[in-house]
């Protein structure tokens, strides 16, 4: 992997961690220090020029990344694709967009103000992938997204960074079942997303995630700050769809799940 690449990386992770710090517990936890093997790294955005999924796909595509499958989510109005890289020691990458001119005017009007205000030339850098907002959002506009969108106010609030890092539990040493690494977390604390399950998916679909409750963070609207979820740390464990070769796509109906993993409606 380039060191282009690489430090790439190391920034997307500092950034994550700033809004997750139970993420850095965690590899402490699990890995004792060593260093994870990371299975995927989401990202969430909206489907606007200039910010829409194929522009923040171009930063991938450049570093040699390639397109693989493609997810539809109805009820919440999302598209998604995910992306791989020949060198295995790179996650993959899955981008999520809100589906924006499905939802009513008012939401749709709070965020093309948003988007109004991220410069092109901003998205052509590989940067805006952990650049956080480039807006001011009042609370009350926080609010009226969530009415309609947790994604849609997750992403006015926090904007484009890593939604979550995800820990390859194949090839995690010491752990052999996604339910060891389940129990020691909750053992240490965490809590775990339970939207349809602590495990979504299984060995049938060949895919098998969980993930914990995003952290808590202080956000600074326009008007006032509010303690709202920030980033959540996922854990998925691959089944083979062929002899050595592990499953690589995502699966929709566990992925649906996943991203309630955000949800203010959990946080209390
Ligand atoms: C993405 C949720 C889906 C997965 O691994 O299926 C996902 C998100 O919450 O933005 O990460
Ligand atoms: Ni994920």
């Amino acid at each position: 992997m380039s060191q282009q690449v690489q430090q790439f990386f190391e920034n997307l992770w500092h950034d994550y961690i700033q809004h997750t710090p139970s993420a850095a517990k965690i590899h402490q936890v699990l890995g004792g220090g060593a260093p994870i093997i990371n299975d995927h790294v989401a990202f969430r955005t909206f489907n606007i020029a200039p910010v829409n999924l194929e522009r923040l796909a171009a930063h991938f595509e450049t570093m040699g990344y390639e397109a693989k499958g493609d997810y539809q989510f109805e009820q919440k109005k999302l598209v998604a694709k995910h992306y791989e890289h020949s060198d295995p020691a790179l996650p993959k990458i899955f981008i999520s967009e809100l589906l924006v001119e499905e939802f009513s005017d008012k939401l749709q009007k709070i965020v093309h103000q948003l988007v109004s205000q991220v410069s092109a030339s901003a998205v052509e850098k590989s940067n805006i992938l952990y650049s956080g907002t480039h807006w001011q959002i009042s609370s009350a506009d926080y609010q009226s997204l969530l009415a309609e969108s947790e994604y849609a106010a997750w992403l006015a609030a926090f904007g484009f960074r890593a939604n979550h890092f995800t820990v390859s539990v194949n090839h995690l040493p010491g752990f052999e079942h996604l339910e060891q690494v389940n129990e020691k977390l909750k053992q240490e604390g965490f809590r775990l997303n339970t939207s349809g399950g602590e495990i979504k998916g299984s060995k049938e679909v060949l895919l098998e995630q969980s993930s914990t409750l995003a952290d808590q963070t202080v956000v600074r609207f326009s008007d006032t700050e509010k303690r709202i979820p920030s980033c959540f740390y996922e854990f998925a464990k691959r089944y083979e769809e062929a002899p050595n070769k592990l499953y690589s796509g995502f699966v929709a109906a566990s992925a649906d799940k996943i991203f309630e993993s955000t949800d203010a409606k959990h946080a209390s």
